[in-house]
């Protein structure tokens, strides 16, 4: 009888599948023990370096492609930084450990700890500057929308490929002046508007099953590092994204350049920001509609963490109930 191989062509282990959701897992168990206090960055803190404490004893040669900051300006986890312990295969990490600090300092619900992995040098090395997204989920033509088409006529067309009325067509969008006229001409049509005031990684996978979470489409412009970790988790469920970073000052130029993206201007489709297989986990710190958040019993810890492999589009949910807390400390 023969095994399967328990390497994937990308020279991912499948089982590092379990691997990153305890690196999530960490970061979002040292996110949400301070959630609810108004301390962002106390607890953005908390989860970066949990997160690089559990990422260091990973059997990985990393690189972190998206992260905390540009070299000289985050202390940990930053955009080149190494982690692992080298003995395994050569991999680009993204990461947020916690996306959402505004969310979990006001233990709201939807605050997440995230990260994606891929082989070296298929992660798109995007800078912490904007980008412009739009996303839908699985089943539709290709080019059903379209990020350089007006939102009212990107509407319009998913609402034919989908069979209904544009009435029935929901949109996603981050709650911010800068969206006025998207949300506005996604109403013009009849559409209803879904605004949120931080978390567009999740925001963009909730497209990828609008039966559950009555979302058609994501638009607007959030955060590039948040826009590849979409770009990934969307490639392993299903959907279309399209996004172009905002570079809109010669200093946004000049670190685009540094990043070695030759032009600028691009409209990235999935496969040119995740190019090959990659892995996706996500855990909950504070409760929302995908995920549980943390919750702290007497002597145990409960965790909730979706995981995806983009070779097999497995999903994963994993809830975890923690005895020996003595890592969380
Ligand atoms: C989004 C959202 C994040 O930043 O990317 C957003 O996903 C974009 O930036 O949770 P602005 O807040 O400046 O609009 C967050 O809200 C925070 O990182």
């Amino acid at each position: 009888m023969s095994s399967k191989p328990a390497r994937s062509q990308s020279g991912i282990d499948r089982i590092m599948s379990i691997e990153i959701a305890r690196v999530t897992e960490l970061a979002a168990v040292a996110a949400a023990r301070l959630r609810g206090r108004g301390l962002e960055k106390k607890s953005d803190g908390a989860a970066v370096d949990a997160m690089r404490r559990e990422l260091g004893g990973l059997s990985i040669d990393g690189t972190v492609v998206i992260g905390e900051g540009e070299m000289d300006e985050a202390p940990m986890l930053y955009i080149g930084e190494k982690v692992g312990n080298k003995s395994g295969p050569k991999v680009d990490i993204a990461v947020d450990p916690l996306e959402g600090t505004t969310l979990c300092a006001k233990n709201m619900p939807g605050a997440i700890a995230t990260l994606a992995m891929a082989a070296a040098g298929t992660l798109l090395h995007a800078p912490d500057i904007y980008m412009d997204k739009i996303g839908i989920g699985p089943g539709y033509p290709k080019n059903t929308v379209d990020l350089d088409a007006p939102a009212d006529e990107n509407i319009l067309n998913l609402a034919k490929a989908k069979g209904v009325k544009p009435q029935d067509i929901t949109a996603m969008i981050l709650d911010r002046p800068r969206h006025a006229d998207i949300i506005a001409a996604v109403r013009k049509v009849g559409a209803a508007v879904s605004l949120i005031s931080d978390g567009d990684v999740a925001g963009v996978i909730h497209t990828a099953d609008p039966d559950k979470t009555g979302i058609d489409i994501y638009l607007g412009i959030g955060g590039a590092p948040e826009g590849v970790l979409a770009a990934a988790a969307l490639k392993c469920i299903g959907g279309q994204m399209q996004t172009r970073l905002v570079v809109d000052t010669d200093e946004k130029r000049d670190r685009v350049a540094k990043m070695g993206i030759k032009d600028p201007r691009k409209k990235y489709e999935i496969e040119d920001m995740v190019s090959g297989d990659c892995l996706f986990a996500a855990t909950g710190v504070t409760d929302g509609p995908m995920l549980k958040g943390v919750h702290f019993g007497k002597g145990i810890i409960e965790t909730e963490t979706v995981v995806m492999r983009s070779a097999s589009s497995t999903v994963r949910w994993i809830r975890a109930e923690h005895r020996k807390l003595d890592k969380f400390e």
